[in-house]
């Protein structure tokens, strides 16, 4: 692991940035497959997962006896923390449902807001060497909690053309309504235009892997919403004198084992503690089953000594990391400074797998700096707001000028009318 001991403000940038991600050469393949499958439907699928998963299958919706079947293939432990895990979950987003709030902007003006469901909405949930069934949770106990009417899920089958049982569970556990084994930019194309099995969405939300995200970008440009735009992995440790070395070890040991491209930060004023997690790091990578994906990790990753605390939080809000993990005496020095981060982990027993996993808060995150501008998904993900007004007769008679003052400055004289003559009606009845 790299250590960097007191960079120079000029060089803060350099030191923080993430690889490069070239969606944009991806264009042209996602394109092709967008066109295939808006052609060919289910038979461009078919023959994608073919090509791309490696397996032959002859149709791309799981069926129900399937999703059924998953609950016997699931040890009852792992069944009981997802029921607990899901009811963390449940609550939490729960609380984020809000009532319309009535404001009188001025006497007889009356506005307010409501939230409603996206009716459709597809998840995506990556296969690979890890499948993340902890993601159906994530995704589909806020789609339900909206009132989302159609919530559709896709994931990439294995060679035998399965899903993982554990996310058949998932799925009929938080109760979404179809799966369909397909992945790749064609599950993407699939859920953006429709095929004969497969519904279109409005929204698509969840991680994967480079295709994915570029297809789920390109999408965007074709009227379909996306969570937000992905990238690897990743979490920023502050940690002082007070923190464990192996705990913080251990925390940045669970985001390298992620993917090779996953970004591993810390950033400490104590000198002793970096060495000290750095000879913790390398203990523990031993006994990873995924050691050779964290060690790639951890080749790019940094252990940064700064000076003072006030650098750190800097540095930190700088990168905007998608998991920023407080691992100090005082976090309360550190919370009001905190202006970019995705979720923050605070104190020596708050490790991040509680937030991926079990303590309700949602692990859909913004990653690659994205945390400046964009929040995780939570509720509001899955919904989107209308706004009203009403006003009455008292109303217009004291907002009507200055409305029609505008209209005039704007030139707009038929905007300027639909006030003049209502307030010439209200003028005639006095
Ligand atoms: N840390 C991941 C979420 C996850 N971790 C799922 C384990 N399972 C999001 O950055
Ligand atoms: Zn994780």
């Amino acid at each position: 692991m790299q250590v960097i001991k007191y960079p120079k403000r000029k060089d803060w940038n350099q030191i923080l940035s993430r690889p490069e991600n070239n969606v944009e050469e991806m264009a042209e393949l996602v394109n092709q497959v967008f066109e295939q499958v808006k052609n060919d439907g289910d038979k461009a699928l078919l023959k994608y997962t073919s090509l791309y998963d490696g397996a032959e299958i002859d149709s791309v919706e799981v069926s129900l006896e399937e999703i059924e079947a998953s609950e016997s293939l699931v040890s009852q432990e792992l069944k009981n923390a997802l029921t607990v895990a899901a009811n963390n979950i449940e609550k939490y987003h729960s609380s984020q449902l809000t009532k319309p709030e009535l404001i009188e902007t001025s006497v007889g003006v009356s506005c307010w807001r409501k939230f409603t469901p996206i009716d459709k909405v597809g998840l995506y949930i990556p296969g690979g060497s890890a499948p993340l069934f902890s993601t159906v949770l994530m995704l589909g106990i806020p789609a339900r909690i909206a009132g989302c009417k159609e919530v559709v899920l896709c994931t990439p089958p294995n060679k035998d053309g399965k899903i993982n049982p554990v996310i058949l569970y998932a799925c009929k556990l938080v109760g979404v309504d179809r799966v369909f084994r397909i992945g790749g930019i064609q599950a993407i194309a699939a859920m953006a235009f429709g095929t004969e099995t497969v519904p279109h969405v409005y929204k698509i939300f969840g991680p994967g892997n480079q295709y994915v995200t570029a297809a789920k970008q390109e999408v965007t440009k074709k009227g379909v919403a996306i969570d937000m735009p992905a990238g690897p992995s990743e979490v920023l440790v502050m940690a002082d004198e007070s923190s464990v070395p192996e705990f913080v070890a251990s925390d940045l040991l669970s985001q390298a084992e992620h993917g090779a491209d996953s970004q591993v930060i810390l950033i400490s004023w104590n000198e002793t503690l970096i060495k000290d997690v750095a000879i913790e790091v390398e203990k523990q990578l031993k006994s990873l089953t995924r050691k050779e994906v964290a060690s790639k990790a951890l080749a790019n990753s940094k252990l940064i000594l700064v000076g003072k605390m006030e650098e750190a939080l800097a540095l930190s809000n700088l990168y905007g990391p998608e998991h920023l993990i407080l691992s100090v005496k005082n976090e309360d020095d550190l919370l009001n400074g905190i202006q970019n981060a995705g979720s923050v982990f605070i104190g020596n027993y708050t490790p991040e797998s509680a937030g991926d996993y079990a303590s309700g808060t949602n692990h859909t995150l913004p990653t690659n700096g994205y945390a400046k501008s964009y929040s995780g998904v939570g509720l509001g993900s899955f919904m989107k707001s209308i706004t009203f007004q009403k006003i009455s007769e008292e109303g217009l008679r004291n907002l009507g000028p200055v409305i029609e003052v505008m209209a005039t400055a704007e030139q707009l004289d038929a905007h300027c009318n639909a006030v003049s003559l209502r307030l010439n009606k209200i003028k005639a009845k006095s």
